[in-house]
């Protein structure tokens, strides 16, 4: 009897490990974005081509929530956005709500720190797991 129930707690302790364990395991954003192109640290002559990249993500245009899903938003001279909350349009922060991939940037001579950020399709942000940041220089021709 004292083995049984001694087994018998053993095995709730496993089973509780086993939950709590589970648990806190929270369902967190998986895969990453990056700058196909530029290059981190790439000096670049005239219009800037931008090539954004995703994995384990799908991009699906602006509109409707899905999860594993989003779309692709260029940050000009600023950092990756908190978890929900949402993008502005404007000169600097990019949409691409069609979901595009590519771009061409018309940025004057000058430094830039451009931050990549996946969004859902209200254009809330997903945070700094996915957003990816270089530094450019655009030249002066
Ligand atoms: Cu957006």
């Amino acid at each position: 009897m004292r083995t049984a129930s001694r087994i018998h707690f053993l095995v709730l302790c496993m089973v509780t490990l086993f939950v709590v364990v589970g648990c806190g395991k929270k369902e967190t954003t998986k895969g990453k974005v990056f700058f196909v192109e530029p290059k981190d640290g790439a000096e670049i002559k005239g219009p800037v081509k931008v090539v954004m990249g995703v994995e384990g993500m799908k991009i699906q245009p602006a509109g409707e929530v899905v999860e594993g899903t989003g779309h692709h938003h260029i940050l000009i001279n600023q950092d990756f956005f908190p978890p929900g909350q949402i993008i502005p349009t404007d000169e600097t922060h990019k949409h691409y709500g069609k979901g595009q991939t590519e771009d061409v940037l018309n940025l004057p001579p000058g430094n830039y720190k451009l931050t990549l950020q996946f969004a859902d399709g209200l254009h809330r942000s997903y945070g700094k797991d996915l957003s990816s940041t270089i530094n450019i220089k655009v030249a002066s021709q």
